[in-house]
């Protein structure tokens, strides 16, 4: 690649506005001959980047759309030339559909700034700003984290901590009702528990064991892998003073809760909601009667496993007070012999309830993620028998397949404890996982490790727990490439994607201001809390809104209305948060 430093001021390139509101970047003028010529109108073509700004050692790179140029330049501000590369041979992508599209790489030109990426070639005049900037991603991290905060249950939000965010308290959940499908002798139908705190799930107030558990998990997860980075970090949030690491403060409120959802036999209740959904009410406003609803075999497990690591990886902050932590363990171990003798409880959602279901019916990766957290904490092998018996592929994790969060535990701490043989095995996996999402990135010519059949409610999760995947890959061997793909991925979710948004609101010239967020809705400010992950594209379009585009990869729309594509979620926050905090932790 070639690379200018020679002073060429071009007359006649016409740059779009930064803030244009257009996907992409449009130019206002009229299509010239050339592209006519060659049926392209000049307000089709595109260039998708990362918003916010790339990592300085990151991949870095643009799609463009609709050019057919062969070559690409960055110039600075004062209008410098410094860098040139060419544009990847067009090719198209099925989740995005049979548009033509090319790359433009430019991952070995790290010097940071503003610049604009400018396509040349006769009749194709068209450019955008791109930023390599590491701040706004350490600022798109703590806004991510912060979201925890936000979405808090059973705590006034006030001005210091959430500024025009504040709010009233609501959901103190201290007399929550059992419902039928929920009793048990110790506490028979109707009668009340005390389960205050925790995070509400998403753009509803429901609180869900199984969602909770991966989101807890995936925190704690950037905790243990990067404690160094996380010591140091403040949140302002009413905690900030204490003694305590803020994320920990964060995880605190989750765990306390999720500690509250297990009855005395050791079974653990699936959920924590109204029995419909609430309406577009601030939390305070939200006044029906909540109820513990059912129990099952992945609750029970999920909280075994999130508990039973909470206890191992926050052990040395609460080297004085040990008692939580051990109460955890010994409730992780109850909530694991409970299911070991319910070992196919599925939620069967009532019919009096509305509320989200998280049903799953297969619960060998729950055996395997809370039987490696168990063996880690206890060193008891019948844990590690029962995660050895786990033989499926493994897969990036989401709520309803956990496996790969018990890899990521044994492959940070197992070491010690496991047979050098077995160590490697897991280890291998991970990477074998990490090499076939690489195929992925190559084959898409997109710069993301996602399929077609990938883009799922949450997508945007989707695309970072394979991050936190390739993550752990470069965790084990150090090798840089697949941390540059966990960073395309990054790139992906910040604007380099066929919708033109960048998913994170507040963040990026064109970010979601219509998330399906009851608080945003309901709090009479015109753009929603900042740090929300929306769920992303996603064809199945359950809510029936009206979409643009029913490709995979672009059926996103901005609205209320699409809770299957604009909703956000602690499980959908988590792992951003997890991403950002590994690649600055480690840059
Ligand atoms: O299991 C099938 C799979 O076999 C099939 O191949 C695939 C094809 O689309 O569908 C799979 O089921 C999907 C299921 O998630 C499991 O992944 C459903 O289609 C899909 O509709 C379902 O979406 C879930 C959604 O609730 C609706 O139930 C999301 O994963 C889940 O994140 C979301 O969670 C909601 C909570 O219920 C309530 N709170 C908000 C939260 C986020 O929207
Ligand atoms: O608002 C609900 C959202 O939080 C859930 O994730 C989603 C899951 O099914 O459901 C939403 O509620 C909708 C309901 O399912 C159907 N009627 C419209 C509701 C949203 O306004």
């Amino acid at each position: 690649m070639l690379k200018f430093h020679q002073k060429t001021l071009l007359s006649g390139l016409i740059c779009c506005a930064v803030t244009s509101a257009l996907v992409g970047c449009k130019t206002a003028d009229k299509t010239s001959p050339v592209l006519k010529a060659q049926g392209i109108k000049k307000s089709e073509q595109t260039i998708q980047v990362n918003q916010l700004g790339y990592f300085i050692n990151g991949e870095k790179g643009a799609i463009v759309s609709r050019t057919q140029e062969t070559s690409f330049r960055l110039r600075n501000l004062q209008g410098d030339f410094v860098f040139e590369g060419p544009l990847s041979e067009p090719k198209s992508w099925s989740a995005r559909g049979p548009e033509k599209f090319q790359f433009a790489n430019f991952s070995s030109f790290s010097e940071p700034g503003i610049y604009n990426l400018t396509i040349m070639g006769a009749g194709s005049e068209l450019s955008r700003q791109i930023k390599i900037d590491e701040q706004i991603n350490q600022q798109a991290h703590n806004a991510a984290l912060k979201y925890f905060y936000f979405n808090r249950a059973g705590m006034a939000l006030t001005a210091p901590y959430a500024g025009k965010f504040q709010r009233q308290e609501g959901h103190s959940d201290l007399n929550v009702i059992v419902h039928p499908s929920a009793a048990s002798t110790s506490q028979p139908a109707f009668s009340t528990i005390s389960s205050p705190k925790g995070w509400y799930d998403a753009g509803d107030y429901g609180k869900y064991t199984v969602n909770a558990s991966i989101a807890t998990y995936t925190l704690l997860a950037a905790y243990a892998d990067y404690p160094d980075y996380y010591d140091n970090l403040s949140l302002t949030i009413p905690e900030s003073n204490n003694q305590l690491p803020d994320i920990v403060d964060e995880l605190m409120w989750n765990l306390e809760w999720l500690h509250t959802m297990q009855n005395e036999e050791g079974a653990v209740y699936h959920k924590l909601t109204t029995l419909q959904w609430p309406g577009k009410d601030m939390p305070a406003e939200d006044t029906a009667d909540r109820y513990v609803i059912g129990f099952s075999t992945s609750a029970a497990l999920d909280y075994a496993a999130t508990l039973a690591a909470a206890s191992r990886i926050l052990r040395p902050l609460f080297a004085d007070n040990p008692q939580q932590l051990e109460q955890w363990l010994t409730s992780a171990q109850k909530a694991w012999d409970w299911a070991s003798a319910h070992p196919d409880y599925v939620y069967q959602q009532p019919a009096d309830v509305s509320s989200g279901e998280y049903g799953d019916d297969d619960f060998a990766d729950e055996f395997a993620w809370a039987g490696a957290e168990l063996f880690l904490a206890t060193k008891e092998q019948k844990y590690w028998r029962a995660f050895q018996q786990y033989n499926k592929q493994l897969k990036e994790p989401d709520w309803s397949n956990v496996a790969a969060l018990g890899y990521f535990s044994l492959a940070r701490e197992g070491k010690p404890f496991l047979a050098s043989k077995d160590f490697h095995t897991l280890q291998s996996e991970l990477i074998d996982y990490a090499d076939a999402a690489i195929k992925i990135y190559e084959n898409t010519g997109y710069g993301v490790t996602m399929n077609s059949d990938d883009f799922v409610w949450g997508s945007n999760a989707v695309v970072l727990n394979k991050s936190i995947m390739l993550l752990n890959a470069f965790r084990i061997t150090g090798d840089e490439k697949y941390r540059q793909v966990a960073q395309g991925n990054l790139n992906f979710v910040f604007g380099r994607n066929p919708t033109g948004y960048s998913f994170l609101t507040g963040f990026g010239e064109k970010s979601p201001k219509n998330p399906h967020h009851r608080i945003s809705a309901g709090d009479k400010i015109d753009e929603p809390v900042p740090g929300m992950l929306a769920g992303g594209p996603q064809p199945g379009q359950q809510d029936k809104c009206d979409y643009e585009s029913n490709f995979a990869a672009a059926s996103y729309l901005d609205d209320w209305c699409s809770y299957a594509s604009n909703e956000v979620a602690i499980n959908w926050n988590a792992p951003l948060v997890y991403v950002l905090g590994s690649l600055l932790a480690s840059e």
